[in-house]
């Protein structure tokens, strides 16, 4: 078979079994090969919107064949859906990574931080985008915007109406220089809508959100990476109730810096803030320096990034164990067979 000409690709979205890509201005439609989908060896192998790939042309251009992913700067990760201990990648080479929550009913700061947890880990830079200004009652906009800086520190929070338009030169703004952003956030959190703000045209499908709960269907239903006259690029994602926890404790303890400044003040240097003596979380709460909201947060994604970890290394050890045995075999099969051989 003679040598197949190999070029550089972008992967601008994904649907149920297929890709798109972008090359040299235009996008195609995309498929990956069979030696990748038959090596890899979990969701991580696969490409994923954002990615940059190694593409062969096939149908006179009209096609490609994605032969391998070019290693990620970044990459976003969440819990599988489907409950396995896997992690799925949500999207790769991203700069920044807007954490959309409306001001209306979506209004969630719990849901916040584990997005927020989440986008710490990815690699990129987390920014909290609240929409829906125009929907907040006035007299209760301070107080949502304070709380939800207080849950993000390190992460900058901006505040805008997709409907107005007001706020929106911000988001623009974080992307100078042609960064690239990913949207993550629940149903009807405004993320398509803001998309199609951004790009000035109804690049993205929206849906009205249920008038009793304010809650989305789940009108985006795959990833795309939309090109926007800013410069910039955004991926569209689909919202989740969950993001689920999926990473280290890294990203935990930056999203809750606020809470390990305070630890440095306990006691005892491995203080768990669950009833020590000499806790200085516990005495921020005491003061009201520290929500008791948010030490539950803290406490619950603890527990869950822990069992992560647990679950992880538990693979690990089974991987290797697995490993060990196939090992086994085939140094059982060589004696086997050596001694058929022998004749004996
Ligand atoms: N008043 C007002 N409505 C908004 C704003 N942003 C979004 N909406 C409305 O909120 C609803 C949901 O918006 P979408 O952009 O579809 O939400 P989404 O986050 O993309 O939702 P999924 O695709 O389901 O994840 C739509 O009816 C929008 O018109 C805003 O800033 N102000
Ligand atoms: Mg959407
Ligand atoms: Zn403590």
């Amino acid at each position: 078979m003679s040598e197949q000409k190999m070029f550089k690709a972008l992967v601008t979205a994904e649907q149920r079994g297929g890709f798109t890509v972008l090359y040299e201005g235009g996008e195609l439609p995309a498929v990956i090969t069979g030696k990748l989908a038959g090596e890899a060896v979990s969701r991580l192998d696969y490409p994923v919107v954002g990615d940059e790939v190694e593409m062969s042309l096939h149908d006179g251009g009209a096609k490609a064949v994605i032969h391998g992913v070019l290693p990620r700067r970044t990459l976003l990760l969440r819990k599988a859906l489907d409950g396995a201990s896997d992690a799925q990648p949500v999207a790769a080479n991203v700069d920044k990574v807007f954490i959309v929550m409306g001001l209306d009913g979506n209004y969630n700061i719990a849901r916040m931080e584990r997005m927020l947890t989440a986008a710490w880990d990815s690699g990129a830079i987390p920014v909290v985008a609240l929409t829906k200004k125009d929907l907040c009652p006035p007299e209760e906009l301070a107080a949502r915007l304070d709380a939800a800086a207080l849950a993000a520190p390190g992460a900058r929070v901006l505040c805008l109406s997709s409907l107005s338009g007001e706020g929106v030169a911000e988001v623009e703004a974080e992307l100078a220089g042609g960064l690239r952003c990913c949207f993550v956030g629940s149903s009807g959190a405004g993320k398509s809508t803001l998309v199609n703000r951004l790009a000035g045209r109804e690049a993205a499908l929206t849906g009205e959100v249920r008038e009793d709960d304010s809650r989305g269907r789940h009108t985006t239903t795959g990833r795309q990476l939309h090109r926007l006259p800013c410069g910039g690029q955004v991926i569209d994602t689909p919202g989740v109730r969950e993001f689920g926890v999926a990473y280290s404790g890294e990203g935990l303890a930056t999203s809750f810096a606020d809470i390990g400044e305070l630890a440095a003040g306990c006691r005892f240097t491995d203080c768990s803030h669950s009833g020590e003596p000499g806790c200085a979380v516990a005495a921020a709460l005491e003061t009201g320096a520290l929500e008791p909201e948010r030490l539950k947060s803290y406490h619950k994604l603890r527990r869950e990034t822990e069992r992560q970890e647990l679950r992880n290394d538990l693979k690990k050890r089974l991987a290797a164990k697995g490993r060990l045995k196939r090992f086994g075999k085939l140094v059982r099969d060589i004696t086997e067979e050596k001694r058929r051989l022998r004749g004996g």
